[in-house]
């Protein structure tokens, strides 16, 4: 038998770290805005990234001088549930600490960016006083749970949101690292040797994704996390939950052994065992997951490289009873939750567009101001959606028009204005901030929606619902495989190009360009769409489509681009 291969230097650092205490406390208090590598590492755990300005770093160089760091600071929030009033205090944070915007991620969190190291204990601990965390929003743990994000006042929409806070709550680290560090919490008088009954002393291999979902709602993209959920009743009650297990979207470009790959339905949990099926995947990672690569590290690896019936099999050992094979569930459907709708209760919610979740004033646009004063004025209970927008809920019938008003004073575009191209597309954050950005993302979003809706436009199809998907590298942070159209960043201003997933996020698409020049992307798409308006069957989504035609016909397609680029 060959040696098992040696753990990664990660691995080593958690095992070292004193349940992830490590030298943070001596760090954060050393002058300076940088801290160590290993720091860096650990503070992840705490929900926290150092990163650099890399608009300047170039300059900066030449001039001798260090980069300009700070920390992206990451807030979880099962389902992106949020009160009012803690909205507003992350709002109020965001220019007391960071750069004075907040942004909605694609996991229904926030982050806050430009946070300095001298500020980061403040900031931490400000966003504890509101009773949210940063604590395992990043790392190799299980992060924020995403849930189906409409807020109707239902039997199915109140156990979804309540499943997903329960096993957000039930699955942090038990270690008290991150309460003595950000919290004043008085050290344990034998520095790490707390019980981390789930987890153990090295946590898992890599991060871990759960989603909860309702098939008649799958916008959160349940079947890209290492283990989504999907939640079935017969009228109001609850049958149980189909167990999906392996998906995940990073990869990296010229390692073939890196892939996205969504989850695949394994196996079927009752009402009553959510929290003992959850808590047997995470075992079954943790202890069979790769320790020696990271870029190999996430579930969806172990599953393929030993078989579904070896995982379920396993999963049994530690579930204690066999499991049920999963059953039979309707398709995932996405509905539209933007504008206005009745929650069932006799209130109402606003779904809001955000374009690329940032939540910012700009320009004309004062976004960031309308929404605190919407909130603050009608008491409105924010959701943030895993399709980077915001939900204002809880308001009575009679505060639709002056919110509807107070939005349109500050220049706020809503849903219902945009095309629906606009409206269900997604950006990640890339530059400046992202230190692994190949290309721009957030910061072209605009101008991409822009030309490609001129594509869409020339050929009668400006009102036709596809969804994209922008990032600025194959991670995946916008989740670029699992839509309509995928935009990956390569190299700045190129773009490898996806099509062929699906609306509903039940197939992956597939690379049909791997460099192509930003003013490049709307020419390519251009031909594909007026093949898609002349031959499309019945009600065929363009991926439908373009998985249809297959790869060599939608080259041929648009070979005159790939020719002049
Ligand atoms: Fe992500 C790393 C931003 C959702 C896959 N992601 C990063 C980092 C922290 C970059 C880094 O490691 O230095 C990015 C910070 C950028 C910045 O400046 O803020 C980053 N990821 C984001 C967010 C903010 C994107 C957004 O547009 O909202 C999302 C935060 C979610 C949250 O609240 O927790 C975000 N990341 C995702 C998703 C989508 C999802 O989970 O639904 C994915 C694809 C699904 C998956 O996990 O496979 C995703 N992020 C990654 C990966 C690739 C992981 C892999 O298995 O290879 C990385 C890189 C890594 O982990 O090494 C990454
Ligand atoms: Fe950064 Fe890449 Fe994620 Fe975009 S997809 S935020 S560039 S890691």
């Amino acid at each position: 038998m060959p040696p098992a291969p040696a753990p990664s230097g990660v691995e080593r650092l958690k095992e070292a770290s004193r349940f992830l205490r490590g030298e943070i406390a001596a760090e954060l208090a050393a002058p300076g805005r940088e801290v160590s590598e290993d720091a860096y590492n650990l503070l992840k755990f705490h929900g926290t990234y150092e990163q650099h300005d890399r608009d300047t770093a170039t300059e900066r160089k030449q001039r001798g001088e260090e980069k300009e760091f700070s920390f992206m600071v990451r807030v979880r929030m099962p389902g992106g549930m949020l009160t009012a009033g803690q909205y507003l205090a992350l709002d109020a944070l965001a220019d007391r600490y960071g750069n004075g915007t907040l942004r909605i991620t694609t996991r229904e969190g926030v982050q806050f960016h430009g946070v300095i190291k001298q500020d980061l204990k403040a900031s931490i601990a400000a966003i504890n006083q509101t009773l949210l965390t940063t604590q395992a929003a990043c790392g190799d743990v299980v992060r924020n749970v995403t849930a189906t994000p409409a807020p109707r006042r239902d039997a199915v929409h109140a156990r979804i949101r309540a499943d997903a806070a329960m096993l957000s709550a039930a699955l942090l680290p038990a270690s008290r690292a991150y309460h003595e560090l950000f919290l004043d919490e008085a050290a344990q008088a034998e520095l790490g040797t707390e019980p981390e009954p789930l987890y153990g002393p090295t946590y898992l291999p890599r991060k871990f994704k759960i989603g909860i979902a309702a098939p008649e709602d799958n916008s959160i993209d349940v079947l890209t996390n290492d283990l989504g959920i999907v939640a079935l009743f017969e009228g109001e009650r609850l049958v149980g939950y189909n167990f999906a297990l392996g998906g995940g979207l990073g990869m990296t470009h010229n390692r073939k052994d890196t892939y996205p790959r969504l989850a695949t339905p394994l196996c079927f949990v009752g009402p009553d065992d959510l929290r003992r099926g959850v808590e047997a995947v995470i075992a079954l990672q943790r202890d069979f997951g790769d320790r020696s690569d990271r870029r190999r590290a996430r579930l969806k690896y172990l599953l393929d490289e030993r078989g579904l019936d070896w995982a379920k099999a396993t999963l049994e050992g530690y579930f204690g009873a066999p499991l049920a094979p999963p059953r039979p569930q309707p398709s995932f459907e996405i509905p539209e939750i933007l504008g206005w709708h009745a929650q069932g209760d006799g209130k109402f919610w606003l779904g809001v567009p955000v374009p690329s979740g940032r939540i910012e004033d700009r320009g004309d646009c004062r976004l960031r101001s309308a929404l605190r004063a919407a909130v603050a004025r009608f008491g409105a209970d924010p959701v943030l959606t895993g399709q980077q927008d915001i939900l204002l809920t809880n308001l009575a019938p009679a505060d639709r028009g002056p919110v509807e008003a107070l939005l349109r004073d500050h220049g706020v575009v809503l849903a219902e204005t945009l095309t629906p191209l606009a409206r269900w597309s997604l950006a990640c954050p890339a530059l400046p901030t992202c230190g692994l950005a190949l290309a721009e993302a957030e910061r072209v979003h605009r101008p991409i929606v822009a030309a490609i809706e001129a594509a869409l436009a020339r050929v009668g199809l400006a009102g036709e619902r596809i969804s994209l998907r922008l990032t600025g590298c194959p991670n995946g942070c916008a989740r670029p495989y699992a839509g309509d159209i995928g935009i990956v960043g390569r190299m700045p201003g190129h773009y490898a190009l996806y099509v062929g997933g699906d609306f509903a996020g039940t197939r992956l698409s597939f690379k049909l360009h791997d460099k192509i020049a930003e003013a490049d992307l709307a020419p390519a798409l251009a031909p594909l769409f007026a093949a898609f308006a002349e031959q499309r069957c019945d009600d065929e989504g363009f991926g439908d489509f373009c998985t249809r035609l297959g790869t060599e016909a939608l080259r041929d397609l648009i070979a005159p681009v790939q020719d002049a680029a």
